[in-house]
């Protein structure tokens, strides 16, 4: 199918649909809240009815993005959410490649018998279980896969500030965060959009406060005490931290509040990967980060549990399945990735 032939379908089921539901992954980010928020404000703008299930709440460090009326079309309780799922006879998984990713509301989505159309731009897409993919790898954020969309639907047509102010600047929000404003994952469609974006009028500035000028005190303390105590560097350029629950309890430090951590040791030279631990209960979210020439998807897929992007990926330990204790992750990390280090030498050299 061509992609005016795709942008025909999804556009006619949008208006066939009687209730949409979107969703997106685990840990919603600023590209999965931009995204899938902004995709329901251009909904809601048309009269549909839609909603937006996330697997979790939103952090509060991302709250300012939404305004009332948005925040209004979002759930995050599990029943609700599934109840949701289950009458809605279109859904949107946005910013995530595969059922599982959307965690305890898989269920409910594998169960829909729904049409289901996946906006995304992870490696690896699920082909068998979406009706209706896009999906490109080469591009900024879900939020610009979206905007190319948006702007080829017959209402839009190349009209950017018909998609509405509200939605625009979700989009402007997501773009933001997955290329770290604007330092990775830039590609010249991602410069153009932003262009657009603020020609349309997004005020960027409240953006950027909102996301980068917003935090608690605490954050930073904590961060003093990441970069000086707990980050390790090895010598084959391995920068890597293990934060346990009572590191976070000591500072307080809530969902969204370590956002950016694993990105801070890339800045040394030697550095060309950095994996960074957060233990939540019984198990550690992952989130792996590389240079140019080193895959952090591979590493987060191998030993991990998890995926991505070529170079900025997660994943999930679960103690005691793949690490005996929370202690035991620092020796687990070391093992596994000098092991993955010395394949990647070897892979390179081929
Ligand atoms: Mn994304």
């Amino acid at each position: 199918m061509s992609e005016a032939e795709k942008i025909h379908l999804f556009d006619s089921w949008l208006k066939e649909s009687a209730r949409i539901v979107i969703s997106t992954h685990l840990h919603p980010d600023g590209d999965a809240v931009g995204s899938s928020c902004g995709l329901a404000s251009y909904l809601k703008d048309r009269g549909r009815t839609v909603d937006v299930v996330f697997p979790d709440p939103v952090p509060d460090t991302l709250g300012f993005a939404m305004d009332p009326q948005i925040k209004g079309l979002t759930h995050s309780v599990r029943r609700d959410c599934e109840k949701l799922i289950s009458e809605a006879d279109l859904l949107i998984s946005i910013d995530y490649n595969r059922p599982d990713r959307a965690a305890e509301l898989e269920d409910a989505i594998r169960a829909s018998k729904a049409r289901k159309v996946l906006i995304d731009h992870h490696l690896n897409p699920d082909e068998n279980f979406y009706d209706l993919i896009f999906s490109t790898i080469e591009i900024s954020s879900s939020c610009e896969v979206l905007y190319g969309i948006l702007k080829k639907l017959p209402d839009i047509d190349g009209n950017v500030p018909a998609i509405g102010a509200s939605a625009l600047k979700l989009l402007m929000l997501g773009m933001t965060t997955d290329t770290n404003n604007f330092a990775n994952s830039t590609y010249p469609s991602t410069l153009q959009m932003a262009s657009e974006l603020l020609a349309a009028g997004v005020d960027r500035q409240e953006i950027l406060s909102g996301l980068y000028n917003s935090y608690r005190e605490n954050r930073f303390r904590f961060m003093g005490e990441y970069l000086s105590d707990k980050l390790t560097i090895t010598p084959y350029g391995l920068a890597y931290a293990v934060i346990t629950t009572e590191d976070l309890e000591r500072y307080d430090i809530r969902e969204g509040e370590t956002e950016g951590f694993v990105n801070m040791p890339l800045g040394i030279a030697e550095v060309r990967m950095s994996i960074f631990l957060r233990q939540e209960g019984n198990l550690f979210r992952v989130s792996v980060r590389s240079k140019q020439g080193v895959s952090a998807n591979r590493c987060a897929t191998m030993y991990f549990n998890g995926g991505g992007h070529e170079n900025a990926s997660g994943g999930r330990l679960a103690i005691p399945q793949d690490v005996e204790s929370a202690g035991a992750a620092r020796e687990y990390i070391e093992r596994s990735c000098s092991d993955f280090f010395s394949k990647d030498e070897l892979w390179k050299s081929k």
